[in-house]
C-alpha cells in the first residue's frame, strides 16, 4: 500500500522516557513502513514551556503547547498519544475521545478501575463513531514475543499448565534516590506492581491468550522514606509539618514512599494454567530484566527481554535422543514485524516494539480497524491490578509459619 497522501496529525502530551520513545518511534515509523497515512508529529505539551520548547526541537516535533487542552481543542489535530504520568491519564483521554481524536495511552492504562472502567466506556462510545483507542503495552510488539503467542496459538505447545514471569529492575535500591513521582500513589496509583508488573500481566494474557481469574499476593515497600526531589520543596511541608519551608535543622526534607517496591502474586488462568509473577525494583543488578516462560504438555517456550530477538523453544515432540531447548533467532523476514528492518541476523532493539506499535495503531486507524490492546483490555489488567492491591493487604491466603521450639540448623 503505498500512502495516500493521507495524513494523520499527531499531539503527544509528556516529553520525558516515555515522550522520548513515542517521539523515537512517531519519527521512524513513516519511514519503515509503506501506511496507509503518513503520522505527522504536529505537537508536543508540556507544563514547562523551556522545556517542552527544547523538547519540540531534540524530539522532532513541529510545534509546543503548554495546556493540554489546547491540544484537544484544535481541530487540525487527529491523534493524541498520552505520555504522561498515571494521575493525568483519565482526564487527558476522555476529554480527547469526547472531542473525536483517536488516543493511544501509556500503560497501565489508569491509576483505578474506576477510571479505566469510565476511560473502556468512553472508548467503546467513541468507537460507534470511528475513533480509535489503544493502551501502550509495547512488549506485546517484539516480534519475539509475537512468535511466542503464534506458536502458543499454532498448538505447539499443547496444553499450557505453567506461566512464569518477572519483570525486575533495581533503580531505586539506593534509598538516597528521591521520592519521584513514580514512588507516590497520588501521582502514579501503585509501584513496581502498576509501572512493570503490568507489562507482564499483558504480556502473558496475550501469549497464552488466557485471562487472570484469581490472584494471591504480597507487597513490600523496602525503603519507606526518601529525600525529596529538589524541585519538589512543597511536599516539604507534609514532610516536615511546617509552612512549606523546610525547618532549619530539620536534615535534609524527606517523604513517605507509598506504593510498593515489590509485588509477588500466584495465579490461576481461565485456561487451567498455574502462574507465578514477580515484579521489583530492588533485584540488585537487574536493570529491566523481564523473563516469561511457559510450560505446556508438548513443550515450553521462553522470552528474555535482553535477549529480545531470541526464544527458546523447547519441543517435546522430538524424538527423545533430540530433546533440548533450540534458540530461535528472531530475525528472519518471515517473522513478526522483521521484513521491515534488516536482512537476517541484524538484530533490533526496545524502541523498535514502540515503532510497530505506531504502525499498528496507525493502520487501524486508517483501514477502521479496531487497534490492540484496546482500553477494554487495559481494564482488564488494570482489575489484576486491583486485585493484586487488594490480596496483599487482606493477605488473606497467607498462612503463617510455626517458629521451631528449638533452634534447628538451617
Ligand atoms: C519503568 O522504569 C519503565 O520505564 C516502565 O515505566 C516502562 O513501561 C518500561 O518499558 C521500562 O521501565
Amino acid at each position: 500500500m503505498s500512502t495516500t497522501g493521507k495524513q494523520l496529525r499527531v499531539g503527544m502530551v509528556g516529553y520525558a522516557f516515555m515522550g522520548a520513545a513515542h517521539s523515537q518511534a512517531w519519527r521512524t515509523v513513516n519511514r519503515v513502513y509503506d501506511l496507509p497515512a503518513r503520522a505527522r508529529m504536529a505537537l508536543i505539551c508540556g507544563r514547562d514551556s523551556g522545556k517542552v520548547a527544547e523538547a519540540a526541537d531534540r524530539l522532532g516535533w513541529e510545534a509546543y503547547t503548554t495546556d493540554w487542552r489546547d491540544l484537544i481543542d484544535r481541530d487540525d489535530i487527529d491523534v493524541v498519544d498520552v505520555c504522561t504520568p498515571g494521575d493525568s491519564h483519565a482526564e487527558i483521554a476522555l476529554a480527547a475521545l469526547a472531542a473525536g481524536k483517536h488516543v493511544l495511552c501509556e500503560k497501565p492504562l489508569a491509576n483505578t478501575v474506576q477510571e479505566a472502567r469510565e476511560m473502556a466506556a468512553a472508548a467503546a462510545t467513541a468507537q460507534a463513531a470511528g475513533v480509535r483507542s489503544m493502551c501502550g503495552f509495547n512488549y506485546r510488539r517484539v516480534p519475539a514475543v509475537t512468535m511466542m503467542r503464534q506458536l502458543v496459538a499454532d498448538g505447539r505447545l499443547g496444553v499450557i499448565r505453567h506461566v512464569r514471569a518477572v519483570y525486575l529492575q533495581d533503580w531505586i535500591v539506593d534509598p538516597q534516590f528521591p521520592l519521584v513521582w513514580r514512588l507516590q500513589k497520588d501521582r502514579a496509583g501503585s509501584g513496581a506492581l502498576g509501572d512493570i508488573g503490568a507489562h507482564i500481566i499483558d504480556l502473558t494474557q496475550y501469549v497464552t491468550g488466557q485471562r487472570i481469574t484469581g490472584v494471591s499476593a504480597v507487597t513490600e515497600t523496602f525503603v519507606k522514606e526518601r529525600p525529596l526531589p529538589a524541585e519538589s520543596s512543597g511536599l516539604a511541608a507534609s514532610a516536615n509539618g511546617g509552612d512549606g519551608q523546610v525547618v532549619d535543622g530539620a536534615g535534609p526534607a524527606t517523604g513517605p514512599v507509598t506504593v510498593d517496591d515489590a509485588a509477588l502474586f500466584v495465579a490461576r488462568l481461565d485456561g487451567g494454567a498455574l502462574a507465578t509473577y514477580e515484579a521489583s525494583r530492588f533485584a540488585t543488578g537487574r536493570k529491566n530484566a523481564l523473563r516469561v516462560e511457559i510450560n505446556g504438555s508438548l513443550g515450553s517456550v521462553v522470552f528474555d527481554l535482553e535477549r529480545l530477538n531470541e526464544l527458546e523453544f523447547y519441543d517435546a515432540t522430538r524424538p527423545t535422543a533430540e530433546q533440548g531447548f533450540s534458540r530461535i533467532l528472531v530475525t528472519e523476514g518471515e517473522h513478526p514485524y522483521m521484513s521491515a528492518w534488516w536482512p537476517p541476523g541484524h538484530i533490533i532493539g526496545y524502541e523498535h516494539s514502540f515503532t510497530h506499535q505506531m504502525r499498528d495503531f496507525v493502520e487501524a486507524i486508517a483501514t477502521g480497524a479496531d487497534p490492540a490492546p484496546s482500553f477494554a483490555d487495559a481494564l482488564q489488567v488494570q482489575l489484576v491490578l486491583d486485585a493484586v492491591a487488594r490480596s496483599a493487604e487482606l493477605g488473606s491466603s497467607w498462612t503463617e509459619v510455626e517458629p521451631a521450639l528449638a533452634a534447628v540448623a538451617v
